[in-house]
């Protein structure tokens, strides 16, 4: 088993040329404004918008993608109302439906996409059910045409955790929301961020005002607000990354094939195959026992950092009270997955001799 000289962790941010960035900073300097809606985040809003094929009018910027959740389930009207969601997922995901008060119904997934399956939402839908909130989890697409149908059928909100789908096309649009996550960890960043797109442009004021403490005017606050507003140099950290954004997706297919070529003929160990933009590389061993002993043994004799994305599942957290035995598929999944390191700068070679090093440990 090789052991790497230097740690190798679950994902590390791209970093664009520290020269580019100075020349952002510049702008910065000579325009004294640091942050609330400055010239830099309207920059962003614009060069997402084209990438995105989405009109400026039908997308907001944030500080992170916990308070962009947080603030786009409050604008949707959730507060108060059931949610039904997926306990499959990180825990900002339901966390921000708890802290506007709405209340986080969980159903169990799939077990092939590990997304939520509209057959099962719908047996849970009541007339106090406001929204479902699927989640895109790994980049793996939920069933949007099935949401679509139910969000038509019962009249409920639909938003997707797109935290982990940016870069997928197809999903863009999807909903009446969706959020994308900025945090380093993802394939995409801008140091912290989060960006809400929106089917109804009218959202788009409530949003702005509500990441400003809902201030209206100079001598009006219309609500309670927060401060959620992405900075300058936020905004400056998305602009240069996006320049990159088909090398940085061009290269998680690399080390996925990497990964791939490895695990075809290996029984043991299944790669989860349906994300399109393979932010992650979750696979699944046969039990936990097996999980656990790859991720020691990666650590310990490999110098190789994985981690055990989504393990414990958020029903196990203690502001959710629903205990083992309720989403019998996520729990069992939860308890055999484990996502190998993938990023930008990771060598394919060194992705083939982590694989390697996990064949080993389970063979
Ligand atoms: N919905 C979903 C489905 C999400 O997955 C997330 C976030 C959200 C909503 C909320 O979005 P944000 O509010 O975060 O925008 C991480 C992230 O903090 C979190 O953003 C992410 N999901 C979650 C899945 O993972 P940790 O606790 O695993 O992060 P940490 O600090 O242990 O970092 C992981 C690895 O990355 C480490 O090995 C070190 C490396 N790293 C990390 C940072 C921050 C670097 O090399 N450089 C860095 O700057 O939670």
């Amino acid at each position: 088993m090789k052991r790497f000289e230097k740690p190798i962790l679950v994902t590390r941010p791209y970093l664009p040329p520290i020269e580019d960035f100075k020349r952002g900073c510049e702008e910065i300097w000579a325009n004294q404004w640091l942050t609330n809606n400055g010239p830099m985040l309207q920059k962003f809003q614009k060069a997402l918008s084209e990438y995105l094929g989405v009109p400026e009018t039908n997308l907001a910027l944030f500080n992170n993608g916990t308070l962009a959740l947080e603030l786009g389930y409050y604008a949707m009207g959730l507060a108060g109302g059931d949610v039904i969601t997926t306990p499959f997922t990180f825990v900002a995901t339901s966390h921000a439906l708890k802290r506007i008060g709405a209340n986080p119904i969980f159903v169990d997934i799939d077990p092939e996409t590990l997304c939520l399956d509209p057959a099962k939402v719908e047996k849970l839908i009541t007339p106090r059910t406001k929204a479902i909130v699927p989640v895109h989890v790994y980049g793996n697409a939920c069933d949007v045409d099935g949401f679509a149908r139910l969000g038509e059928k019962y009249g409920v909100k639909i938003i997707y955790d797109a935290a982990h789908a940016f870069g997928i096309k197809s999903l863009v649009g999807c909903g009446d929301m969706s959020m994308y996550s900025f945090h380093p960890t993802k394939l995409f960043h801008s140091c912290e961020g989060g960006l809400l797109i929106f089917k109804d442009a009218a959202v788009q004021h409530k949003l702005h005002e509500l990441r400003n403490f809902a201030i209206h005017s100079e001598t009006e606050c219309v609500d309670v607000g927060s401060n959620a507003k992405m900075n300058e140099l936020q905004a400056l950290m998305g602009l240069e990354c996006l320049k990159k954004i088909d090398d940085l997706l061009d290269y998680r297919q690399k080390i996925y094939k990497a990964y791939e070529e490895v695990f075809v003929d290996c029984d043991e160990v299944k790669l989860v195959q349906y994300s399109q933009n393979k932010a992650y590389v979750p696979v699944l061993f046969k039990d936990f026992e097996t999980r656990e002993r790859v991720y020691a043994e990666l650590k310990e004799k490999c110098n190789v950092f994985t981690r055990r994305y989504f393990y414990p599942l958020l029903t196990e957290f203690a502001p959710y009270v629903y205990g083992k035995g309720a989403c019998p598929i996520a729990e069992n999944l939860a308890s055999r997955v484990l996502t190998l390191p993938t990023y930008f700068g990771l060598a394919p070679e060194d992705a083939k001799t982590i694989a390697e090093n996990v064949k080993e440990i389970v063979g």
